[in-house]
This record gives C-alpha cells, sequence and structure tokens, in this order.
C-alpha cells in the first residue's frame, strides 16, 4: 500500500513535467528606469524589462533566443544552473558555443532536475546585461523547507545613463591607464527607483533578492525590519537573522521578512553603494538610494533611513548550508591563481590570472572539446591564453585565488556551487598576502555553499568542489569591466566525459556557421596537428623593458593641460627605447584625428566642470614620475 503511494506519487511527478517554451528577439528601445534620464536600453520582444522565468523543479526549458541586433552578437547565460549533460546551453561565447549572430536564432533547450531557488539569467556577451538584457530565473521547490504566506521577487543593480558600447572604449583605453571603472549614475531596485513595495500585515514573505549588476555592491537594509537568511544561490542555509545584507552581483539572497501587525506606517528599505568599489564618488552621487516598504498608500513616505555603522552585515562565510554536506577535507588537485591588473605595450590596463589576460580562442573550447578526441585532455590544445585547466572525473578540486590587486572581485564558477573553505580579511594596499596552505587553520565542519564570491582586497579565498559535471565551465570575475579585461579562466571537466555524454545539436553548429566560425579544432582552428598553435589568438605583448605601467600612468595624466601635449611627452619618455615610437603610433592609432578631437572636447569639458581626477592616482607617485619624464 505504502509503496504504491509512493510510486504514484512518483510518477504523478514525473508527468507534471512541463516544457517552457519562450521565444525571445532582442532589439532596441528606450526607457527611463531611474527617473532622470531616458536612454537606448535592449529589449526582449520590444518589451523593457525582460521578463521572469519561472518553473518548476524537473521542468524543461526551451529559449529561441533571436539576435534582432544590427551590429552585435550575443548570447544567454543561466546563471547558477548546473546545465548537468548540457554545457553546450551554458552561453559564454568561445567557451561552450559561438557567438550568435545579427538574425540568426539559438535554441537553448535543457531541463533543470537537481536545483530549486534563486538564478537569474542574462546575455554573456559584451557586458550587453548592464543594457538591461537580464531577469530572474525562479526553480521552484514541490518540498520548500520554510512556511511563508507570499513570495516575492526583488531584483537590485546599478545603472549607467550610457550604453556599455559607449563606455568601453574609454575604459579599455590608454587614456585610462589605471583601468578606473565607469562610475554608475544609480542605484536601482527592480529596475526603478523609489520603489514601493505594496505589503499586508502580520505576513511572511519569502523575499528572492538577487543582484543583476554588473559592477558594484550593495548594503541592504530597512528600517524597524530584519532579514532572516535562508538561502544562498540557490543553497538552503540555517536561518541566520541580520538587519544588513552585503550583496555582491551576481548573488542572490533568499530571506524571511516579517511584516508588521500596525498598518499606520511605512519604513524605508535603503539600497547603500559600497563606495570603496569606486576610484572617484562624484559630488552628486546618491550612494544611498530610499525605496518603500508601504502598509498603507494614505500614510506619508518615510525619509532614507540612517544607520550606525555598516560593518555589520551578514558574513556569509558563517552560514551553514541546510543539508550538510561534508567538507572536502583535501583536495586532489590544486589550481592557484594569482590576480593582477596591469598594462600592456598598447598602454591599456588588463586584468590578468598568473601574468595571462584571458583571450578568446578561435574556435569555441567545447568544440574543440568535441573534435580533439583523446588529445581533449591536454590543455594544451585550448591554446596558451585561455587559462586552460583539464579536470579529471570526480576528482575534488581546490582553487586557491590571490587577489593582489586592491579591489573587491566577486568571482563566479559556471556549473558548480563551490565549498568555501577560507576567506582571507582585507590587507593594506602595500602588503597583499597570498594564502598560506602551511599556516594552520580550521576550515567550517559544513562549509558554505555558493557560486559567487567575492574576495577581499590584497587577500585570498579558497575553494573546493567536485568534478562530477562534465562540461566546460567558465571562472570569472563577474564585474563585467573586469571580464572585458581578461579575468576569466576555463575549467575543462572531464572531456572524455563531454565527449561521451553530449551531441552538440544541429542549431549549435549552425550558429558558429553562421557568425563564420569553425567549431572544430585546437585554440588556432587547428584540426590537422592539434599541437600546432601556430596563428592562435594571443595578448598584446607586455610593456617594453624599463617602462613601466607606472610610467604610462605618469606620462599620460601629466598631461592635464590636453591631449596632443600629452602625446609628445609620451613619446620623449619612451624616447630612448628602440623603435617606440612606431609602436606606440601603431598601437594608439595616432591617425585618427577624430577620435582625438572628441578626446580633447572631453578633457576640456571635464576640466570646466572642476572634475576630480581618479583619486587612486596620487598613490602611484605620479609627481615623482612625471619630474623624471619631462
Ligand atoms: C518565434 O517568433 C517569430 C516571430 O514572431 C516566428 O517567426 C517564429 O516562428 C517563432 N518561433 C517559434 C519556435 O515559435
Ligand atoms: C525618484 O526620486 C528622485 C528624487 O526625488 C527623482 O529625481 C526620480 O525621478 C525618482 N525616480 C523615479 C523612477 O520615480
Ligand atoms: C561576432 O562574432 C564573430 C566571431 O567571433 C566576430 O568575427 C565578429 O566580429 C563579431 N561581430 C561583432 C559585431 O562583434
Ligand atoms: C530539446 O531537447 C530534448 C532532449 O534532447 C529533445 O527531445 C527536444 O526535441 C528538444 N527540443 C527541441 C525543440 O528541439
Ligand atoms: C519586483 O518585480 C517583480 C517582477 O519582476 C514583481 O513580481 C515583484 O512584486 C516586485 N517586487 C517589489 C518588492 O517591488
Ligand atoms: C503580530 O501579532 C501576533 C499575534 O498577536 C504576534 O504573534 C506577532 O509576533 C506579531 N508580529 C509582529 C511583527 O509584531
Ligand atoms: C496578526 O495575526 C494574528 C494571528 O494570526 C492575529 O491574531 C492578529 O489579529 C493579526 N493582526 C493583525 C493586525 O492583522
Ligand atoms: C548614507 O547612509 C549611511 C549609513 O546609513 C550614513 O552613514 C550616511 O550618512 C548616509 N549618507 C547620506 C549622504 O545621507
Ligand atoms: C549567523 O551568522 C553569524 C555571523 O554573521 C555567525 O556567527 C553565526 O554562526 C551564524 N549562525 C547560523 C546558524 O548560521
Ligand atoms: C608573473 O610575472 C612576474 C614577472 O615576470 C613573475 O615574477 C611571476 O612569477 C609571474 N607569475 C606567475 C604566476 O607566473
Ligand atoms: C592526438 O595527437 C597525436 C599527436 O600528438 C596524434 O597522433 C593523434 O592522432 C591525435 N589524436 C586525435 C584523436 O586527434
Ligand atoms: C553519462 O550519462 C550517464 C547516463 O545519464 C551517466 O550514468 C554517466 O555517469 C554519465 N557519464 C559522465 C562521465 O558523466
Ligand atoms: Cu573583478
Amino acid at each position: 500500500m505504502r509503496l504504491s503511494i509512493l510510486s504514484s506519487g512518483f510518477f504523478a511527478a514525473a508527468a507534471l513535467a512541463q516544457t517552457h517554451v519562450f521565444n525571445w528577439t532582442t532589439g532596441w528601445g528606450t526607457a527611463n528606469p531611474d527617473g532622470t534620464h531616458e536612454r537606448p536600453v535592449i529589449t526582449c520582444n520590444g518589451q523593457f524589462p525582460w521578463p521572469d522565468i519561472r518553473v518548476q523543479k524537473g521542468d524543461r526549458v526551451e529559449v529561441y533566443l533571436t539576435n534582432g541586433f544590427d551590429d552585435a552578437n550575443t548570447t544567454l547565460h543561466f546563471h547558477g544552473l548546473f546545465q548537468h549533460g548540457s554545457t553546450q546551453m551554458d552561453g559564454p561565447p568561445l567557451v561552450s558555443q559561438c557567438p550568435i549572430a545579427p538574425g540568426d536564432t539559438m535554441l537553448y533547450n535543457f531541463t533543470v532536475p537537481d536545483q530549486v531557488g534563486s538564478y537569474w539569467y542574462h546575455s554573456h556577451t559584451e557586458g550587453q546585461y548592464m543594457d538591461g538584457m537580464r531577469g530572474a530565473f525562479i526553480i521552484e521547490d514541490p518540498d520548500m523547507p520554510y512556511d511563508y504566506d507570499e513570495e516575492v521577487i526583488l531584483t537590485v543593480s546599478e545603472w549607467y545613463h550610457d550604453l556599455v558600447s559607449t563606455l568601453i572604449p574609454d575604459f579599455l583605453s590608454v587614456y585610462n591607464p589605471t583601468g578606473a571603472e565607469p562610475i554608475p549614475q544609480n542605484l536601482l531596485m527592480n529596475n526603478t527607483r523609489n520603489n514601493t513595495w505594496k505589503v499586508e500585515p502580520n505576513k511572511t514573505y519569502y523575499v528572492r533578492l538577487i543582484n543583476i549588476g554588473g559592477f558594484v555592491s550593495q548594503y541592504l537594509y530597512m528600517q524597524d525590519h530584519t532579514f532572516t537568511v535562508v538561502a544562498v544561490d540557490g543553497v538552503y542555509v540555517e536561518p541566520n537573522e541580520t538587519n544588513m545584507i552585503y550583496i555582491t552581483v551576481a548573488q542572490r539572497y533568499d530571506v524571511l521578512i516579517t511584516t508588521k501587525n500596525d498598518t499606520s506606517e511605512n519604513y524605508a528599505f535603503m539600497q547603500m553603494f559600497d563606495s570603496t568599489m569606486l576610484d572617484v564618488v562624484p559630488d552628486d552621487l546618491v550612494l544611498n538610494a530610499t525605496n518603500y516598504i508601504v502598509y498603507d498608500d494614505n500614510a506619508d513616505l518615510p525619509d532614507q533611513y540612517i544607520v550606525d555603522s555598516i560593518d555589520d552585515f551578514l558574513d556569509d562565510f558563517y552560514l551553514v548550508p541546510l543539508v550538510k554536506e561534508e567538507l572536502y577535507e583535501s583536495y586532489d588537485y590544486q589550481i592557484t591563481i594569482d590576480v593582477i591588473m596591469n598594462n600592456l605595450n598598447n598602454g591599456i590596463n588588463y586584468a590578468f590570472f598568473n601574468n595571462i589576460t584571458y583571450t578568446a580562442p578561435k574556435v569555441p573550447t567545447l568544440g574543440t572539446v568535441m573534435s580533439a578526441g583523446e588529445n581533449a585532455t591536454n590543455a594544451y590544445v585550448y591554446g596558451t591564453n585561455t587559462n586552460a585547466f583539464v579536470l579529471q572525473k570526480d576528482e575534488i578540486v581546490e582553487i586557491v585565488l590571490n587577489n593582489q590587486d586592491t579591489g573587491k572581485h566577486p568571482f563566479h564558477l559556471h556549473g558548480h556551487v563551490f565549498q568555501v573553505i577560507e576567506r582571507g580579511p582585507e590587507f593594506p594596499d602595500d602588503a597583499p598576502q597570498a594564502y598560506n596552505e602551511s599556516a594552520p587553520y580550521t576550515p567550517p565542519e559544513h562549509p558554505m555553499e555558493r557560486d559567487v564570491l567575492y574576495v577581499n582586497p590584497n587577500s585570498y579565498f579558497v575553494i573546493r568542489f567536485k568534478a562530477n559535471n562534465p562540461g566546460v565551465w567558465y571562472f570569472h570575475c563577474h564585474i563585467e569591466w573586469h571580464l572585458t579585461q581578461g579575468l576569466a579562466l576555463t575549467l575543462i571537466e572531464d572531456p572524455l566525459g563531454i565527449q561521451a555524454n553530449e551531441t552538440l545539436t544541429e542549431n549549435w553548429k549552425q550558429v558558429c556557421q553562421n557568425v563564420n566560425m569553425s567549431y572544430t579544432g585546437n585554440a588556432a582552428g587547428n584540426d590537422n596537428d592539434f599541437f600546432d598553435l601556430t596563428g592562435q589568438n594571443v595578448q598584446v605583448k607586455d610593456l617594453p623593458a624599463g617602462f613601466t605601467a607606472r610610467g604610462i600612468v605618469a606620462l599620460v595624466f601629466s598631461c592635464v593641460s590636453g591631449v596632443l601635449g600629452c602625446i609628445v611627452i609620451f613619446w620623449y619618455g619612451m624616447a630612448d627605447i628602440p623603435d617606440i615610437e612606431k609602436r606606440v603610433l601603431a598601437d594608439l592609432n595616432l591617425d585618427d584625428r577624430a577620435f582625438l578631437a572628441a578626446e580633447e572636447e572631453e578633457e576640456e569639458a571635464a576640466e570646466a566642470a572642476g572634475s576630480s581626477v581618479n583619486d587612486g592616482l596620487s598613490k602611484e607617485g605620479t609627481t615623482q614620475e612625471i619630474t623624471t619624464s619631462h
């Protein structure tokens, strides 16, 4: 009797699995999310914002994504989904698929058998998601362990008035040698400002907080209400009550919020920039954004809510997963990566793992896996500039990340959640500390697990996971600016397992053909000799010997009086390096007079407005370098 109930229940659940079909075309429209500036935004079938996806555990999802742009490729990534047996549907271009050409359609077809909770989707191409191509992706749990009355999604992000395609050329420029990220204009909640959340009294809300932004972390806190954190990045945790949450881009916090019995008053729901991530804080930037928890439409809205300190946010390191997975006591394979930001010979500031800035291969890495046969187990075939690591089936992998940069970075691993073994505190600017494996430490008995983890400035973190999901998985900083600077690596997990269990769909191959890209061969596109990488894409050369990144910083910023003067000094400073003029001329594309004129105008405008120069510069010893180079 009992058995039959169980099995009929099982078949009922299986029969109920649904297929959700979405037919989406990207395009451009205009919107004014922050209420201060109308601008172009990326639309979905003409609509902005993009719709949320809501499915049940076990369902199938089919998204037909048509690239409706005239002159840009696109892709879609489903953040946090494991994509078991469907790594080809994961999204990042040149990693697990070819870019989708204008006019072309890709079918993302996968199931969500083994995950529940709060996820999101976004373009994985050239910062497009910061222009609006993103939405929530919720997998409902038939066995939800927490009681609540209502469920609500609440996204947060920063917002720029300029398009990413406008910001990137100025960001990745010799005139931005420190790699100062563009400063956003506002914080948004649910794609608006001054958001009103209408609540009923005496209820417990299950709130899915999702940071769909591309740059800054935020502090979230409410007037006279508390968050009880019950899940992070789709992993249930033991309830932990807190007044303040610190959420990096791409992270999710599911929280319970209990409303008051009394409906006479409305309350503030605050978002605050982590301003330590901004190189400059313009005078007119509103760091604290006020939103409203509204009990009574007729009652007044509160002023902003101020707290004494922002230091007491919940430290996610101490959260304990509800399902107690044992600590992976040791590792089989350790990958140690040092993070630095530095300039290459074109004067542009790049980001590096172990001195390599990710440079996309000529063939998507998954295409190389599928065409390399037995040689797919050799990392060399994926190229020397992709930071490729091959993982053995079921081994325990440890990633030690040493951040030698003075910024915080939220790192994301595709295809997995990982155990957080250790995270160091912030260390001073002049003394970055690497992880010391031989120093005694005790990792948590049941480490926190998630898919996005920030590292503190000049510090480190250590994570572990089991290589039980064959696939090509990207690991990268989720700050879109840093991803464009190359802060990424590729994990090729059990390549023979991928070959055995996955077949590339005809559509997947067609997407490559329609963008004129080969999908077989090594990173250089060579499918005769997988060990001949001639012609592979490589990073820009290092700065010439005797010339430092600091020198570039000094030179470029010594010319507050105008760009042309600046370039003269630039030449002069490097005059003793053979051929440097020719190389700099080529790199700077100096014949582009229009570009120079535009830059000059910008500089003048900036001076007129009295805007301050990147405050990080003074620390670089600018003055000193300028004097020596004159
Ligand atoms: C998607 O929509 C387009 C335009 O409306 C239509 O031509 C196409 O047949 C649709 N595709 C699917 C799979 O429904
Ligand atoms: C939010 O409030 C600010 C300040 O009052 C205002 O400038 C802005 O237009 C408002 N934004 C929206 C989307 O209502
Ligand atoms: C689209 O991708 C292809 C293949 O990587 C590339 O050659 C082309 O330049 C891209 N197009 C745009 C507009 O970026
Ligand atoms: C999606 O994948 C499933 C499993 O491979 C397949 O049965 C189904 O036909 C695919 N959907 C489409 C529209 O191709
Ligand atoms: C946020 O937007 C979603 C739709 O994306 C809506 O369901 C939800 O109620 C909104 N939440 C708040 C707090 O405004
Ligand atoms: C609301 O009232 C109920 C019953 O009186 C009580 O149990 C509960 O704690 C109250 N909730 C709040 C948030 O004050
Ligand atoms: C809150 O809920 C409790 C128990 O359900 C009930 O007794 C009380 O009247 C409610 N209070 C309000 C203000 O609705
Ligand atoms: C922003 O909020 C913080 C913390 O509540 C507070 O210390 C600070 O004074 C606020 N800033 C402004 C400009 O109101
Ligand atoms: C809650 O978080 C604090 C740190 O913010 C930690 O000390 C405590 O152990 C956590 N408790 C649980 C049950 O997760
Ligand atoms: C990076 O390059 C520097 C300078 O050439 C060298 O000292 C360092 O060992 C390199 N780091 C790695 C991880 O290869
Ligand atoms: C792997 O590479 C070797 C040369 O190192 C070659 O002889 C062999 O044919 C390659 N295997 C495949 C399947 O391409
Ligand atoms: C391939 O799929 C089969 C059936 O789903 C599974 O049993 C096997 O473990 C998979 N192999 C790998 C290497 O993942
Ligand atoms: Cu970063």
